[in-house]
């Protein structure tokens, strides 16, 4: 055994995708033992508060899971050079790692890239400025172990709430919180403290996703991206900053509006859509072109024609959207029986579909006096969202499977 009183070395970047693995990449035959919690802590200018929040969190982890935790400090390359004064603590800490950044920045890319080389099971994050208390990591721990997949310290639950926060920061996180609310209902709704950047998350929940936070907001893209059932809370009171200065700016609103923004982007089946679009688009043409020929060619009555070259115009778009559109969908629903149904259920909607369009007309154009040319794209819009939206949630229905 050689004894350990020099520094670590620091923990290589890693590059590419923000993805974190499944397993940990580099757990070695030494390494092997287990490791439960790696706790990152991003670092920006944090030199006179690092050895603080590090004594801290290990004199707290020591206690309860001695020796199967690593704390790693990720520092962007800080002038103050804080992953110096973190590397030089590691003889005396040895669950202590650094990284140092020189290529990225930004807080949501750090604590990626930290659990990114992380060994444990569970992963989370902390403030490095003593504003999240560290005694809140045991509880938040406690829910961990009782089965919870992300664990969220959290200012508005029990005992939480902020120090002195002027009212001016209050109604901007509140506002913040709300505006999540609207765009993203279904993940930032799930936590009552989404701005949180206190929390802990199974390592199996996000693992393979690829993350692409936009600024500060990594709970949010955790919670928007990852694979997240149980969700547990732990009140906080979010202590004033003693040392060092606040990176938040205007700009980190702007960043969290777009991070919204592009999650519900992500959420929201576009590809599908355009593609639904384009089989309705080629629908026309076989409408069209079998009307002509039943009218022309075979000499069938307006109404008939009309019936018959509209049913193969809906046959057209079911297969094609079987195929291609919902195709992905369909390949694990085969067999004859199933197909069948499918295509009675799209029948049926496109034929809703079509009532509503009439609908729509006469109440845009005969109540409302809207122009009928615009009021029949309004028809359209509106149906087509409706036979998309009907169809994806009823003829080519995913029974809850992961991507
Ligand atoms: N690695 C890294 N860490 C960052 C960056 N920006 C902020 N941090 C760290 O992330 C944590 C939170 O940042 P703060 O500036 O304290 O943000 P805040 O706590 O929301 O705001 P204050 O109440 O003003 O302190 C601190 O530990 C910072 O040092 C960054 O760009 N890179
Ligand atoms: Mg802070």
């Amino acid at each position: 055994m050689t004894t350990t009183n020099k520094p670590h070395s620091l923990l290589t970047v890693p590059t590419g995708l923000l993805q974190i693995p499944t397993v940990a990449k580099n757990t070695t035959e030494l390494s092997s033992q287990d490791i439960k919690l790696s706790l990152v802590i991003p670092t920006y200018k944090e030199s006179e508060n690092i050895p603080t929040i590090v004594q801290k969190l290990t004199q707290l982890l020591d206690d309860v899971i001695p020796s199967v935790y690593e704390l790693i400090v990720v520092d962007d390359n800080s002038s103050d050079l804080t992953w110096e004064v973190a590397q030089n603590m590691t003889p005396e800490y040895p669950q202590l790692q650094v990284m140092r950044r020189e290529k990225e920045r930004g807080l949501s890319t750090a604590v990626i890239r930290g659990w990114q080389a992380a060994r444990g099971k569970i992963l989370g994050v902390i403030d490095a400025d003593l504003q999240h208390p560290p005694e809140t990591l045991l509880k938040l721990l406690a829910e961990m172990e009782q089965g919870a997949d992300l664990a969220v310290a959290s200012r508005h639950v029990g005992e939480g709430g902020v120090s002195e926060w002027s009212l001016i920061r209050r109604f901007l996180s509140r506002g913040a919180q709300v505006l999540g609310l609207i765009i993203l209902p279904g993940v930032v709704g799930r936590v009552s403290d989404p701005m949180s950047g206190y929390f802990m998350v199974r390592r199996e929940a996000i693992a393979g996703k690829t993350l692409s936070p936009v600024g500060y907001k990594i709970l949010i893209e955790v919670l928007g991206r990852g694979n997240v059932r149980w969700v547990g809370e732990v009140g906080y009171v979010f202590q004033e900053r003693l040392e060092g200065e606040s990176k938040v700016t205007w700009k980190q609103y702007i960043e969290y509006l777009q991070h919204l923004l592009t999650l519900r982007l992500a959420k929201w089946p576009v590809g599908r859509f355009i593609r639904f679009g384009t089989v309705g688009f080629s629908g026309v043409f076989v409408d069209m072109t079998v009307f002509y020929l039943l009218r022309e060619a075979v000499g069938l009555g307006l109404t008939s024609s009309a019936i018959l070259s509209a049913e193969a115009g809906i046959i057209n778009n079911f297969l094609w959207n079987d195929l291609w559109t919902f195709g992905d969908i369909s390949r694990s629903q085969r067999g004859w029986r199933k197909r069948v149904k499918r295509l009675l259920k799209f029948n049926l909607i496109c034929l809703t579909g079509l009532i509503f369009n009439v609908l729509i007309i006469n109440l845009l154009f005969n109540l409302l006096g809207v122009n009928e040319y615009i009021a029949k794209l309004i028809a359209i819009t509106t149906v087509t969202l409706w036979n998309f939206w009907v169809n994806l949630k009823l003829s080519w229905r995913v029974t809850q499977v992961d991507k």
